[in-house]
């Protein structure tokens, strides 16, 4: 049977597209989707498989097609025939990827901006003032003994004014401003080779991450000694951590569960053990949760304390606080040698 080419190419192009379509929304490759955050990042993110498996199709289905079709004839020594300029074909070939990219730009765009991504710009990046602050307060970190802009001129007056002493200002992240929300729960979170610590109000220290459903939660991210990054993948989002300057990622988990919280910056030889639980808990596990944080607080038990090395303990001391109560991945001793080198 000979199909004739325009009703050949149409089928063609209803097989790709429903093809396309199906396994963008069928492909299995993220993990549980567990916040807000998650489900506008997976929008974008079946698009773009939907986008790609098209392609897919359509390129190897070309290749196919000419390696069966056009394969060379018993006895042809010739050359394959020359062909040259197509102007639809070329306007179609240039046309086509130049909307699909802009089409996903403005898509990806617009999710980032729903996702918070704009908020901190328009408080934190006003201007050269702005940027001295940063400086200034990079400074002012306990540890961090040089200014990435240390040469320049700083405008003693203006920083004085609006800075405290030793105040971090947060420039990056991602999330709208948690006041906004009466019950916003702000955490911060300390990086350092290994492990993460998480500073809860109250004066709860502890090595997972808790945090109630339904609700938006701030983390304020440092890190103490290189760059880290917080990577929640059933979130899809993640920050860098970096020394001496904050920065910020709000939350919103709509799935009660465990997750796991991964470094995703290489930041040391240890970096793979570099790794956590994130803990959704309900509403009323999670006030249960800070009950029994409380209560043990009081009892005057020391879960954990912030990562200060203090000059009267040794090294092995200062790590082994660290180690125990936190469950880390990696024993104090890896951690002393790699200290001590
Ligand atoms: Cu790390």
């Amino acid at each position: 049977m000979n199909i004739p080419s325009p009703i050949l190419t149409l089928l063609v192009g209803i097989f790709v597209t429903i093809a396309s379509l199906w396994y963008g929304q069928n492909n299995g490759l993220m993990p549980v989707a567990a916040s807000q955050e998650a489900e506008l990042v997976d929008g974008l993110f079946s698009t773009m498989i939907t986008i790609g498996f098209g392609l897919f199709l359509l390129v190897e289905g070309a290749l196919l097609v000419a390696v069966f079709r056009f394969r060379r004839k018993d006895g042809d020594e010739g050359d394959g025939e020359h062909l040259e300029g197509n102007i639809p074909l070329e306007i179609v070939w240039t046309a086509i990827p130049a909307v699909v990219v802009l089409g996903i730009s403005i898509y990806s765009f617009d999710i980032y901006t729903r996702m918070g991504g704009l908020e901190l710009m328009k408080h934190d990046m006003g201007g050269p003032g702005k940027m001295v602050e940063v400086a200034y307060a990079a400074d002012a970190v306990p540890g961090s003994s040089t200014s990435a802009l240390g040469e320049l001129p700083l405008e003693g007056d203006l920083l004085e004014s609006d800075l405290s002493e030793g105040e971090l200002i947060s420039e990056a992240g991602l999330g709208a401003p948690v006041e906004m929300a009466d019950s916003a729960l702000s955490i911060n979170v300390q990086g350092l080779q290994y492990a993460f610590i998480f500073n809860y109000p109250d004066g709860i220290v502890d090595g997972e991450l808790h945090i109630p459903v339904d609700e938006p939660v701030e983390l304020k991210l440092n890190a103490q000694d290189v760059l880290h990054a917080f990577w929640l993948p059933e979130f899809r989002v993640k920050q860098d951590m970096i020394p001496g300057q904050e920065t910020r990622l709000v939350i919103n988990a709509i799935r009660e569960g465990t997750y796991p919280v991964v470094c995703a910056e290489l930041c040391g030889p240890y970096h793979g053990g570099m790794r956590t639980q994130l803990i959704v808990h309900s509403a009323e596990d999670y006030a249960a949760w800070v009950d029994e944080r409380m209560a043990a607080l009081d009892n005057g038990e020391v879960i954990a304390s912030l990562p200060t090395p203090a000059a009267d303990k040794t090294d092995a001391e200062y790590l082994e606080t660290f180690v125990d109560p936190l469950q880390l991945a990696i024993a104090p001793e890896s951690l002393t040698a790699l200290r001590s080198e």
